[in-house]
């Protein structure tokens, strides 16, 4: 099953599905040595998502900036690697999507309670654009906010549920997107949490 509401944006409905226990447990591993928690912003303001990272490097937030760090700030390690068996899923997601050759050096985990929401922003602190994006959705559903390439262009609406995984490249890779405060569930799997992964190469 696969859609296809923009061009350069593909959404494979249920394409992790029978990766999901595997994923689940590699992510309780990843965030217990890189435990979820709130950034603050540049402005101040503390993000309503709980946030870890893996990979060669991991985006962090802080009053200084937003930026990539080879460290977690709050552990002064290295991030956790990201599980060998990842990165065949997203590659052959990417490339059903028309992307050759994705191969991430960074997954963001972001971990929804009921009522966190992610604001509309673009993903821009990457180095080389050509490069998409590739998103994995676990538990309570969202409403995804597909917007264009300015804030006040007119935005679309995706429910992004279990299993669901999601592309985005060429002309959409810097496309304003969000997710709307998070409604209150339980999930058989995740309990009250959504968890989204996001693959990216911060490096070029
Ligand atoms: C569209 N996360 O971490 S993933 C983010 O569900 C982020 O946690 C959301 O946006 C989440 O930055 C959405 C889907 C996604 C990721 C990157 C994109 C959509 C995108 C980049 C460009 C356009
Ligand atoms: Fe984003």
């Amino acid at each position: 099953r696969q859609e296809k509401p923009e061009e350069g944006v593909v959404l494979l409905r249920q394409f992790a599905r029978a990766n999901v226990a595997d994923m689940l447990q590699d992510i309780h591993q990843i965030t217990e040595k890189s435990p979820f928690r709130h950034m603050l912003t540049p402005g101040g303001y503390t993000m309503s998502v709980s946030t870890s990272s893996c990979g060669t490097i991991g985006w962090i937030s802080d009053r200084k900036s937003y930026r990539y760090s080879p460290y977690d700030p709050e552990t002064g390690d290295h991030w956790p690697v990201i599980p060998p068996s990842w990165y065949l899923l997203v590659h052959q997601a990417a490339h059903l999507a028309g992307f050759w050759d994705f191969v991430p050096d960074t997954c963001l985990i972001n971990r929804y309670a009921p009522g966190n929401q992610l604001s509309l922003h673009q993903d821009k602190d990457e180095e080389d654009f050509n490069v998409p994006i590739v998103s994995v959705s676990f538990g309570l559903a969202a409403t995804f906010f597909l917007g264009g390439m300015t804030r006040s262009s007119k935005v679309q609406r995706l429910l992004l549920t279990h299993g669901d995984v999601l592309v985005f490249g060429g002309p959409s890779r810097l496309r304003y997107h969000g997710i709307a405060p998070v409604r209150t569930g339980h999930h058989p799997v995740t309990g009250p949490y959504r968890i989204n992964l996001t693959f990216r190469r911060a490096l070029g």
